[in-house]
């Protein structure tokens, strides 16, 4: 390497054409770049990784490990703290990546990228996304993040009503794909998940997993960087999870849970080794959640965190990594009080950190309502693109999300209606836009009410907000 002191934004990935020599530059903004890799090894790629010498030479910093979902937005940093790294490596089957370090002597492995959840376009945001349930099948509308204009948009009809949505990068090609989980019947209980694969979206998976009965979650639990098919099943007294690893070697059946827990449809890594956790969440008789995260290997306790109550408003549980340190957090976002629809608590999003005391309350938006039905739903996902988790409503109302960047505190509001960014004229006199659809982050997390008699009920969001059960 030459150039010192390799000024920060100066360095490039350049193409070079064999027959002509006409050299182009690829990526740029880069500092003192040494290695790049596309993602996916050979083909269409549009993914790469791209290894720095140092951060910033002069100050002496770290190296880092960068990924381009697409080579000319904002890379997400998967490692910051490489000490004089010099090449990288990736092994497709497990998805873990190699990085020797010229001054210590070693190799250090970084484990497998995964796709920002409903990022369906690669760009490494969450995405805008609503379904359509109007017709015979279900109608996906998804709104790319960062908005551009014109915008891009994908509408993929895919699923029927009475599927149950998953979400996931089941191709490991870090955008996330459309699926369903289809219960089986009386007279046929298999059932199958039906996935299009970003990477080859003409096609579409149907994998037989599970029966009728069943609960269909999604995660990584072997941690290959692609998302695992996977159900839990209520026998015998306990909760069992049946998983089919995407890095091959036959299925797993893992014991961790009681029956009357209620898992996540969406799983979360919450000590950092890469791979997925089982998670369950309990009620006790007063509606103080406990929730319990288990190791998907070998069902043993990683964690069991007290956190979020149902006792003066309806709380909506919404795991995700909402400070950045790959560990997944515990999010409560409360509804409007029973009793005084404006109590301090309200509207509140209570996450807790893991791995430490700390918490933060955030008071945003207009505190969902249950008894009128009104109000924001939590709409968890990364809409500035960080890797941290926002705080994130969408309102039915106006058909527009709102989001609290987590990078700057910037205040986000996008109108999404399914077919266009930009609300009607006089939007709240055109109720055909209000109310039309409804938002991803409806589907992932859990909440629970007090009921008329006093006792307390846990429910999925999908099915609270969907009126099944
Ligand atoms: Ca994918
Ligand atoms: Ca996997
Ligand atoms: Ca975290
Ligand atoms: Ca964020």
């Amino acid at each position: 390497m030459t150039g010192f002191p390799f000024p920060a934004g100066a360095a490039e990935v350049r193409t070079v054409n064999l027959d002509t020599r006409a050299q182009a530059v690829f990526i740029s903004g880069l500092t003192s770049a040494l290695d790049v890799l596309p993602f996916n090894g050979t083909g269409d790629n549009d993914s790469y990784l791209v290894l720095e010498f140092s951060a910033n030479m002069l100050a002496q910093q770290p190296g880092r490990l960068k990924l381009f979902t697409s080579r000319t937005e904002t890379p997400r940093i998967l490692v910051n703290n490489l000490i004089t790294p010099t090449s990288l490596a990736r092994d497709a089957q497990t998805g873990k990546i190699f990085v020797t370090e010229k001054a210590t002597g070693r190799v250090m492995r970084v484990n497998a990228p995964h796709a920002v959840m409903f990022d369906y376009f690669g760009m490494g945001r969450s995405n805008y996304l609503s379904f359509d349930f109007k017709s015979e099948s279900i109608r996906w509308d998804i709104l790319r993040n960062p908005v551009t204009s014109p915008s891009q948009v994908r509408h993929v009809n895919f699923g029927l009503p009475s599927d149950y949505f998953v979400f996931g990068d089941f191709d490991g090609d870090l955008k996330e794909d459309i699926g369903v989980w289809r219960e089986g019947t009386t007279a046929n209980s298999q059932s199958y998940f039906y996935i299009m694969p970003s990477s080859n979206p003409n096609t579409f998976i149907a994998q037989p997993w599970g029966i009728k009965g069943d609960t269909p979650v999604t995660g990584d639990f072997d941690g290959d960087g692609k998302t695992d098919f996977c159900v839990t099943r209520r026998v015998d007294n306990q909760l069992t999870w049946y998983i089919l690893p995407s890095s091959g070697g036959g299925f797993r059946s893992i014991t961790f849970g009681l029956p009357e827990d209620f898992e996540n449809f969406a799983s979360f890594d919450f000590n950092g080794d890469g791979r997925d956790d089982l998670i369950v969440t309990r009620s006790d008789q007063n509606g103080i959640l406990t929730h319990y995260i288990g190791d998907a290997n070998t069902g043993a306790l990683i964690l069991a965190q007290q956190w979020g109550n149902g006792k003066d408003a309806p709380a909506f549980v919404l795991f995700g990594d909402y400070t950045g340190d790959t560990r997944a957090d515990i999010a409560v976002n409360y509804g409007a009080c029973y009793s005084n629809p404006t109590c301090d608590n309200a509207g509140t999003w209570w996450i807790k950190e893991t791995g430490s005391n700390n918490y933060t309350v955030t008071k945003f938006g207009i505190p969902f309502n249950e008894q009128t039905g009104t109000g924001d739903q939590p709409a968890p996902g990364d809409y500035d693109g960080d890797g941290k988790f926002d705080v994130s409503v969408f309102r039915p109302s106006n058909t527009t999300f709102y989001a609290l960047g987590s990078s700057n505190g910037q205040f986000i509001a996008q109108y999404w209606d399914g077919n266009s960014t930009a609300p009607p004229a006089n939007l709240m006199n055109k109720p055909e836009f209000q109310n039309k659809s409804i938002p991803t982050g409806a589907f992932i997390g859990l909440v629970i009410t007090k009921q008329p008699d006093g006792t307390f009920r846990v429910k999925r969001t999908f099915d609270f907000f969907l009126s099944k059960n």
